[in-house]
């Protein structure tokens, strides 16, 4: 019975990460998912979390879902919004050297294309792309093909991590990697929501959980809050936005 009660008096928090969980990456949300989404939204506490900055986030997520979720983090929980109402901003000051040698790395990387667009300063952080952000779709699904067997992004993470171990360095989608104060990364948004709702079990779905993905941070943290007692969180590998749906209509499943 004790088991019971608290099953049903426990709370639960839906968190998201964006590109690759519930959008493709860079993509508009598909209508399928919108339906299922807002349907969940009205229903359950939904917040989003991304390594994008909220132009981005307004690109690909239709105001239907937004008007929904209870709040959004982006540029790896450096910025956090309520509705309109901005909460916090960090800011970031790239260290004497980081930009030199991205500069250097664009120079001499052997990706067969480049664009243009390779340096995005955000709040709190800064993004870099060899192939850039000017990219058409197919030479971005090309780059990330490329980057798959060449392992560039883990290889350039690696040099900045060992170069400024003030920082930290994460792959997000499909053509850059985000890199921000040791942190100073999506962990954010987990203790922040955790902080102020301690008696809530959170769930979190993401497409890049493993180590060195943006989502690990948040996985971490919730590893680092963990007790055996409950509410337990929970993080949810998923490996595109279809496995987000199936977790969705699971969701809502009656055992
Ligand atoms: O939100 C995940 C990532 O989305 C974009 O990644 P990419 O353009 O490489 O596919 C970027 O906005 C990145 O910063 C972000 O982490």
């Amino acid at each position: 019975w004790r088991g019971l009660i608290q099953e049903d008096s426990m709370q639960r928090i839906f968190m998201f990460d964006i590109d690759g969980t519930l959008t493709p990456a860079r993509q508009p949300m598909t209508e399928e998912m919108t339906e299922l989404l807002t349907s969940f939204c009205a229903r359950n506490r939904v917040f989003l979390v991304t390594g994008s900055d909220m132009r981005k986030v307004n690109e690909q997520v239709p105001q239907e879902v937004k008007s929904l979720v209870e709040g959004v983090f982006t540029c790896s929980g450096n910025a956090y919004t309520i509705g309109d109402d901005i909460v916090y901003e960090h800011s970031f000051v790239a260290p004497e050297g980081l930009v030199g040698l991205l500069e250097d790395w664009l120079e001499h990387s052997c990706c067969p294309v480049k664009t243009g667009g390779h340096l995005e300063y955000r709040t709190g952080m800064l993004n870099y792309s060899t192939v850039g952000r000017n990219c058409s779709q197919g030479e971005r699904e090309d780059y990330e093909a490329w980057d798959n067997e060449n392992g560039e992004r883990k290889i350039l993470r690696e040099k900045i991590l060992h170069m400024w171990p003030s920082l930290d360095c994460a792959i997000g989608g499909q053509i850059s990697i985000d890199i921000y104060p040791k942190g100073l990364d999506k962990s954010q948004a987990y203790n922040r929501i955790k902080g102020e709702n301690p008696d809530h079990a959170i769930i979190f779905c993401g497409d890049k959980l493993m180590p060195g993905g943006n989502d690990y941070p948040f996985f971490r943290a919730m590893g680092a809050n963990q007790t055996k007692c409950r509410p337990i969180d929970m993080a949810i590998p998923v490996v595109d936005w279809r496995g987000t749906k199936r977790f969705l209509i699971n969701c809502d499943k009656k055992p």
